[in-house]
């Protein structure tokens, strides 16, 4: 069975590759002909495009590529202190083949030793810090895990152990979402038998997703304080003591480390940065954005302090576990991955919990390009995701979930068929706050639609063109500069714009109509979509009788691309030209 889930696998990988551009960046191509290319691009990922077209797959390559997985050997010295894995010629080959099955270099983190060091990444003032540990409860960890490999899933479990006081760790539930390898050739209940403190695997027979696995893992968890992690995390020094503390002061706290990097390719470990908290897009995606200016303020008078943030990423949290289940724990209506850090985010802030980051406490992640397991239900990736979300909206989000089904079309279609009211009794019982109050008050800096702003689309009355933001690439923010074209239909985001009561044309991702350049040295100056800030420079003023938009702090005027700035919109003494007229056309989001 396993043999033919693996090739499955591997031909569903490669369909992948198929439907996918081929890689611009072949670095060396290892054979091609006139119905298949592979070659190895620029990451070092071996990329097979164009096998169905008739030919069988190489079922050589794909069989010893799974077979060969899970060869844990560590090198002594290979990735300590967090350096990058050198990885020897003679493997590189197999490292290329082994890429895809998780997403990241198997090869290489099977080099590590499970019990690596790692940099102490704290700040001075967090090492000095002393915490009273007598105040504490000690916690249960809880790692659900589907198809993981076995190095990274023990060296989160190592790290765990080897990084934390031992009277505050109470025990370790894994919980196995019907991972189809089996354990290094023995029983792993026998391997975490011999570890210092009690481990327990629980298994899951039928694939059931993230979320039930870990409300799974959490009845099973007898702690007074439960702690999720993924199970491709390294704990460093100090992580456990300021996560517990935060919650004996504050039961109703949930608390997230610092999620440093550990990238895919070299597993060398990078501290990231702590002046950053989490938000969502128009998706409902998680986001990190540059944090508040009020979070700054506070943090200015003590930098070891948790802080606040409106979202979680979702993997990496210490909450009381009381508090879990008094707040709702999970929806347990929600598959496989996706979603509910969105939803314990809104529920937790919403119903009288706080969601922080305490930047003394830092956990490492293996950051992924892409999702290396099925989905298994109708639509894939796609559908769950939007089955999930779909949940989110209608229970936590009022009349702002009218306005995410109209960004998310395929969300919308899943209304008709979300069940709902065991999630909005927990909403009455704990008489929670509604999500105007979220973004009013933890979220003031957000880019959704409100009563007290425009959302719409910005005309100019010249050429009969929008505003158009550029698209995002990746996962960043998009910025670029600002341009027009044709006016597309009402639901095009990319022309989409809130302006608030500030004067801050705001749009999905957190970016801003900005002048980079202040728009006071210069006759002319260029506009570009970028990154909100709240400085003054990115306020606008339309005046309705002139159809004016002024830059506030340069009292000039948005005007069309110029000969000088062909590119982009431009700044520019106010004039009562047509290019310099703009109509902001409000689109009905409710
Ligand atoms: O069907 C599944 N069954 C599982 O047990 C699918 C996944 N899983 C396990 C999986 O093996 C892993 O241990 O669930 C864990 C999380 O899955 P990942 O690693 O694929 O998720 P991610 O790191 O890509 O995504 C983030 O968002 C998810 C949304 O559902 C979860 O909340 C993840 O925990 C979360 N990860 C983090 O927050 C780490 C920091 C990433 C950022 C930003
Ligand atoms: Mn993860």
């Amino acid at each position: 069975v396993l043999g033919v889930a693996a090739v499955l696998y591997v031909r569903y990988m490669q369909q992948e590759a198929e439907l996918t551009d081929p890689d611009p960046d072949v670095v060396r191509i290892i054979r091609q002909n006139k119905n298949q290319k592979e070659y190895i691009n620029r990451k070092g990922i071996h990329v097979v495009v164009g096998h169905y077209k008739g030919d069988p797959p190489p079922e050589n390559l794909t069989q010893a590529a799974i077979l060969n997985t899970n060869d844990y050997r560590p090198v002594p010295g290979e990735g300590e202190k967090g350096m990058p894995v050198v990885v020897p010629a003679h493997l590189l080959d197999k490292m290329r083949k082994l890429y895809r099955i998780n997403e990241f270099n198997l090869v290489a983190s099977d080099r590590i030793s499970v019990n690596r060091s790692l940099p102490d990444v704290r700040r001075a003032g967090c090492q000095d810090k002393k915490y009273d540990q007598s105040k504490m409860s000690a916690a249960s960890i809880i790692i659900v895990f589907h198809n993981e490999a076995w190095s990274t899933l023990l060296r989160t479990i190592h790290s765990a152990i080897n990084r934390s006081p031992r009277e505050l760790l109470k025990e370790i539930i894994l919980v196995d979402d019907a991972s189809e390898r089996s354990f290094l050739g023995r029983p792993l209940d026998e391997y975490v038998a011999q570890l210092s403190v009690p481990t327990r695997v629980v298994r899951i027979e039928e694939r059931t997703g993230l979320i039930r696995s870990r409300l799974m893992g959490a009845q099973e968890a007898t702690g007074d304080v439960i702690i999720f992690l993924d199970a491709h995390c390294e704990c460093t020094e100090g992580w456990l003591e300021p996560l517990l503390a935060r919650i004996a002061e504050s039961p109703t706290s949930v608390v997230c480390p610092v999620i440093d990097i550990i990238n895919d390719d070299s597993f060398a470990y990078t501290r990231s940065f702590e002046l950053h908290w989490g938000g969502f897009n128009w998706q409902l995606h998680f986001r990190w954005f540059t944090l508040g200016e009020r979070e700054i303020q506070a943090r200015r008078k003590d930098n070891t302090a948790p802080f606040r943030t409106p979202a979680m990423a979702g993997g990496l949290f210490a909450i009381n576990r009381d508090f879990f289940y008094q707040s709702g724990s999970y929806d347990r209506d929600m598959d496989i991955w996706g979603g509910e850090n969105i939803e314990m985010s809104l529920r937790v802030w919403m119903c009288g919990g706080s969601v922080e980051i305490h930047p003394c406490s830092h956990v490492g992640h293996i950051f992924r390009k892409n999702s290396p397991y099925t989905f298994p239900r109708k639509g894939g990736v796609g559908g769950v995701l939007h089955h999930n979300l779909a949940r989110v909206a209608t229970v936590w989000m009022e009349k702002w979930a009218d306005f995410f089904f109209k960004v998310n079309p395929e969300a919308a279609k899943m209304k008709d068929t979300t069940q709902v009211s065991h999630r909005m009794m927990v909403k009455k019982r704990m008489n929670c706050n509604n999500f105007k109050w979220f973004l009013d008050n933890i979220w003031p800096e957000h880019f959704f639609p409100d009563d007290d702003r425009f959302f719409g689309k910005i005309r100019n009355d010249k050429l009969e063109h929008c505003v158009q933001r550029p698209y995002a690439t990746g996962t960043g923010q998009p910025s670029g500069p600002a341009t027009t074209t044709d006016c597309a239909s009402n639901w095009y985001t990319p022309q989409l714009f809130v302006m608030t009561v500030d004067g801050f044309i705001m749009t999905d991702e957190s970016v801003c109509l900005d002048v980079p350049d202040g728009g006071r040295e210069t006759a002319e100056s260029r506009v570009r979509i970028h990154g909100c800030s709240q400085l003054s420079r990115q306020k606008w003023f339309h005046d309705s009788s002139t159809s004016q938009l002024v830059h506030v702090d340069s009292q000039k005027c948005l005007d069309l691309p110029t000969a000088a700035n062909p590119e982009s919109l431009v700044v520019l003494a106010c004039s009562d030209g047509p290019s310099q007229k703009w109509t902001l056309e409000e689109v009905p989001w409710t």
